[in-house]
């Protein structure tokens, strides 16, 4: 087999730069390890900046997104019992737009299928090889037969626990990480978000996020501690402690029901440097990690397809490599603002086991000045809608 870009993974940032290419003639496979229903089956991020909808317009699959997704001009912020609100739109003349990670991928998927680009599902064993030639090529299992794709680069798009990262050698490789200590159990409910808008709850139980996806599908998480299995907490008890962890107005609004969806997630951050290694390119969460707080995760794998994308344009149509030279540069210079500032929204908003008193009254402090100071929201809010690419 042979194309010009191989992309390992069938994740939101391999899709949407196939597609992306793809629109430029540029030809791709792309290598998925899962079944589609499984990629389907995941249920991740909920908030778009505007600029990863322009990239999905860009791709020719914002249709759906721009009749179902819902502007958000601003987000609330809840503290010791009061709520604030950002106004994005007055201080920034932009808004995010709430739109499921599962419907990006479903519209990316179904997009690729109606252009005729080629996907392969269940591959195991894939291995990027000689990646700093002029010839490198991917080796893979499909269908009970090795098969190898010959092609000019490669994008690995194949998340945390892909190979792709591995396959840069370790000398070359620098990572740095941070490990929190707790986690997110977020639930999916078939009931009406409590607010209009998002709110980010700060109370002396822990953290909590009341989210959506539609007019009728809402998404909560609570602080956890790490040990904590999703079994652990029947739907009641959730409630109970989500309640508890809001304003006493919100909650007497909160509708409650069944979970459709119970899930615990690790917040990590996590950056791996460089993000090339000849002619393989490291493309979204096979790169970096950001813990939700900063709903950053997907947004920043958009900005990494941005960069690349535009590289291998210039590649293939004007013979120009500086955009592909100076792409692991460009990705990371953004990618390290979001990590800043998802790494500074978790610390605001969340409740550390070792926070001493003087802690909890700086932050206390912090959240009492963000809910009077306009430099303050902006500053918040220019890094919520997106930094420019
Ligand atoms: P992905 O992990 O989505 O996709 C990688 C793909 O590569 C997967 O389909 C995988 O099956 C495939 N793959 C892996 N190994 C392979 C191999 N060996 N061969 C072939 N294919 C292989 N972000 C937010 O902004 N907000 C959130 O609330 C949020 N919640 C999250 C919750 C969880 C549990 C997780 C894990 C992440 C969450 N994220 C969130 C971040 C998430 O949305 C990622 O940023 C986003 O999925 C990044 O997309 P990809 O880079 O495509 O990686
Ligand atoms: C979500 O809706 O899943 C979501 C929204 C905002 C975040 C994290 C998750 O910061």
């Amino acid at each position: 087999m042979r194309t010009q870009v191989a992309i390992i993974g069938g994740g939101p940032s391999g899709l949407l730069l196939g597609q992306l290419l793809l629109k430029h003639g540029i030809d791709t496979v792309v290598l998925e390890r899962r079944t589609k229903q499984h990629v389907l089956g995941r249920i991740r991020a909920g908030v778009l900046e505007t600029g990863f909808a322009g990239l999905m317009r860009e791709a020719g699959v914002g249709a759906r997104m721009d009749k179902e997704g819902i502007i958000h001009e601003g987000t609330g912020i809840a503290h010791e019992g009061g709520l604030f609100r950002i106004d994005f739109e007055k201080l920034t003349g932009n808004h995010v737009i709430v739109y499921g990670q599962t419907e990006v991928t479903r519209d990316l998927y179904d997009a690729r299928e109606a252009a005729g680009g080629t996907t392969l599902f269940e591959c195991s064993g894939v291995r990027p090889q000689d990646l700093d030639t002029d010839a490198p090529f991917v080796t893979f299992l499909h269908e009970g037969k090795v098969v190898r794709l010959d092609c000019d680069f490669i994008a690995g798009c194949d998340g945390f626990h892909g190979p792709s990262r591995q396959a840069i050698p370790e000398e070359v490789r620098t990572e740095y990480e941070k490990t929190y200590p707790f986690g997110w159990l977020g639930i999916l409910s078939e009931t009406p978000p409590v607010e209009d808008e998002l709110i980010y709850a700060n109370s002396d139980r822990g953290f909590a996020l009341c989210s959506m996806r539609n007019a009728n599908l809402s998404r909560y998480y609570i602080q956890c501690a790490l040990s904590d299995r999703p079994e652990d907490w029947e739907d009641e008890a959730f409630w109970t402690e989500l309640k508890r962890r809001l304003p006493e107005d919100t909650a007497e609004k909160l509708v409650t029901g069944p979970s459709i969806e119970k899930s615990i997630a690790p917040l990590l951050s996590f950056v791996c440097e460089p993000m090339r290694w000849g002619r393989m390119f490291l493309c979204g969460d096979a790169a970096h990690i950001v813990p939700p707080t900063g709903a950053k995760g997907l947004n920043t794998a958009a900005s990494d397809v941005h960069y690349l994308y535009h590289g291998m344009v210039a590649h293939y149509q004007d013979g120009e490599s500086e955009g592909l030279d100076r792409y692991s540069e460009t990705a990371l210079e953004r990618i390290w603002k979001t990590q800043r500032f998802s790494w500074s929204m978790t610390n605001l908003l969340h409740r550390f086991p070792e926070q001493s008193e003087f802690d909890l009254h700086v932050q206390a402090a912090e959240l009492a000045f963000l809910s009077e100071n306009e430099a303050a929201q902006r500053a918040l809010a220019e890094n919520y809608v997106g930094l420019p690419y």
